[in-house]
């Protein structure tokens, strides 16, 4: 199976992506997690995710905080899926890092997930994978099959308690 890249601006920012991490063990999804910066390290970023598809990647994630152009700079150098988190780590709550990282120019996508969405960014990485693999398409399927009979039965406590 193809590995994931998770990269991140900063270690500040190890508290949402974590989130990441530990949904792609609930799907068995193997992944690698560095700190490289747009801006502090840029040499690095480039040369990650410019040799990301040969060395066994099949999608990025990118999470970073504040003028976020890290998820945008890793895309500018490969062709693989991009996956930017908006970390909320200013003083405008995420929205800059939001529309740094949701706002890319056509030609260099960014599949931008919610601020702080770690979750979905690791979700939307498992999706991938799953379009060239059943076993993985089978876990998703069976996750959200077991998500709704979850709000099936919350629902059927409220209708017992409210609807008389
Ligand atoms: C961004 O600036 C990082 O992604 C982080 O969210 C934010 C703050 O970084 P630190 O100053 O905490 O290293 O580059």
């Amino acid at each position: 199976m193809k590995k994931i890249g998770i990269v991140m601006g900063s270690d500040s920012d190890l508290p949402v992506v974590e989130k990441a991490m530990t949904t792609l063990d609930e799907y068995g999804v193997p992944y690698e997690v560095h700190v490289f910066s747009a801006h502090r390290t840029p040499e690095q970023a480039k040369d990650f995710s410019a040799n990301a598809r040969k060395n066994g990647f099949g999608a990025i994630i990118a999470a970073a905080g504040k003028a976020a152009h890290l998820a945008g700079a890793i895309a500018a150098n490969t062709t693989l899926p991009v996956v930017g988190i908006p970390v909320k780590s200013s003083t405008l709550d995420g929205l800059d890092a939001l529309l740094s990282t949701v706002q890319m120019p056509a030609g260099i996508p960014v599949a931008t997930v919610a601020i702080d969405g770690a979750a979905n960014a690791a979700l939307l990485c498992v999706e991938i994978l799953a379009a060239s693999d059943d076993e993985l398409a089978e876990k998703l399927d069976s996750a959200r099959a077991k998500a709704a009979q979850t709000v099936l039965e919350k629902n059927a406590k409220i209708e017992e308690k409210y609807n008389k």
